[in-house]
């Protein structure tokens, strides 16, 4: 899972990227090297992780991870409906989702690009920048599909002609400046275009990155924003960027303490990660063990030999059961074997659907 951060020049991409990633990518090159790309991974928060680990005392703790990538060197021009092609095209198509990150802090050192802060409209800046992508995307593939039905094959017809009309019909509203992602389409169009890896059809988390003085109307700016902007598959955030990456490299505890003393709720990058996963359709399940307590991500209704196969290929392959506990059901009982006293650790085949919490022992054999 990949998702790939962008937003307007200055606007807190790389401070947010910190952040959440623990200032753990390499460092950047500084002078014009022109786009390079950054990843690194967060590892995703989940008490749920923590509290099995204090009960198994295993040698290793693993927390599921989300790979975010940050770009340095944006062309010139990006956020004025010319920006994304090449390589940057690229690595946005082949991401998850992307998460939006735009500029609400205020800092006179600091010129904005328009000169004014103003987060909707450089939302809708953005969003005509994404839309102004796909559309070239699909021009050039309508007129590929254009010329195949002069000379095509009648077995291809029918087809091209189904994929020509839906093709026009989201050209329409993308001339609009209408994200594909307000489309109600139909699973089977979707299936059509999944292929083009349209932007706007792509998940997208926006974090507001407000500034420190902000914090106290961090809840009405990101009301007021979420009431003018809201759409499927689109959540809102707001984090203090500059703040979250200083308490990212502090230890846990400190940045505890910190974060008490300024009335931070949850922290922001926690948050982030759990909108992340939750616009992503992820869910994790457990498995646990004196070597090894490990959360692993699979998305939603993923069958369980699927899950297996995510652990290994040879769990998937020699399957023969997936022994399952709900997290809350194994917490109240206490233990694996008051849970199987009660009832509650069930044995599934292959096309079980994984849920979240799940605490899974695959019995397998190859
Ligand atoms: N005052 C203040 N400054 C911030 C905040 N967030 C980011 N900045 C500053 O804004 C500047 C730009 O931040 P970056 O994170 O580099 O922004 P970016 O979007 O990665 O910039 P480019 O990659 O150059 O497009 C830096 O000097 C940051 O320190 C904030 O919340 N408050
Ligand atoms: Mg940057």
């Amino acid at each position: 899972m990949e998702i790939s951060i962008i937003g307007l020049p200055g606007s807190g991409k790389t401070t947010v990227f910190d952040a959440l990633t623990k200032c753990s990518a390499e460092p950047r090159p500084h002078g014009g090297a022109g786009l390079t790309l950054f990843p690194a991974v967060a590892k995703v928060p989940d008490a749920r992780v923590l509290k099995l680990s204090a009960i198994f005392h295993p040698k290793k703790t693993t927390l599921a991870e989300i790979k975010y990538v940050d770009y340095a060197g944006l062309p010139k021009g990006f956020g004025r409906e010319q920006g994304v092609s090449g390589q940057f095209l690229n690595s946005l198509s082949t991401s998850d989702a992307i998460l939006q990150v735009v500029r609400a802090f205020k800092d006179e050192n600091i010129p904005h690009a328009d000169g004014r802060i103003d987060p909707l409209k450089d939302i809708e800046t953005l969003d005509m920048e994404l839309v102004f992508s796909d559309l070239t995307i699909l021009e050039k593939r309508l007129g590929r599909l254009e010329s195949a039905l002069k000379m095509g094959k009648s077995s291809e017809r029918d087809a091209a002609v189904k994929e020509q009309a839906l093709l026009v019909k989201i050209k329409a509203s993308l001339d609009q400046g209408i994200p594909i992602r307000l489309h109600k389409l139909a699973a089977d169009e979707l299936r059509a275009i999944s292929n083009y890896q349209f932007l706007t059809a792509k998940p997208m988390l926006i974090v507001i990155n407000i500034g420190e003085k902000q914090l106290p109307e961090a809840e009405s700016i990101l009301g007021t924003l979420k009431a003018a902007y809201s759409m499927p598959q689109v959540e809102l955030i707001s984090m203090c960027g500059k703040l979250e990456r200083e308490l990212a490299q502090l230890q846990d505890d400190e940045a505890e303490e910190f974060r008490k003393d300024i009335g931070l709720k949850e922290t922001a990058f926690a948050a982030v990660i759990r909108h992340s996963y939750s616009l992503l359709g992820l869910i994790s399940f457990f498995t646990v063990g004196e070597d090894e307590v490990k959360a692993w991500t699979v998305k939603e209704d993923t069958p369980a030999i699927q899950a297996a196969g995510k652990i290994h290929t040879d769990i998937e392959r020699g399957f023969i059961r997936a022994e399952v506990m709900g997290y809350e059901d194994f917490i109240k009982s206490g233990s694996t074997a008051e849970a199987r006293k009660h009832g509650l650790l069930r044995l599934e085949g292959k096309t079980y659907a994984v849920r979240d919490g799940d605490i899974i022992h695959f019995l397998f054999n190859v």
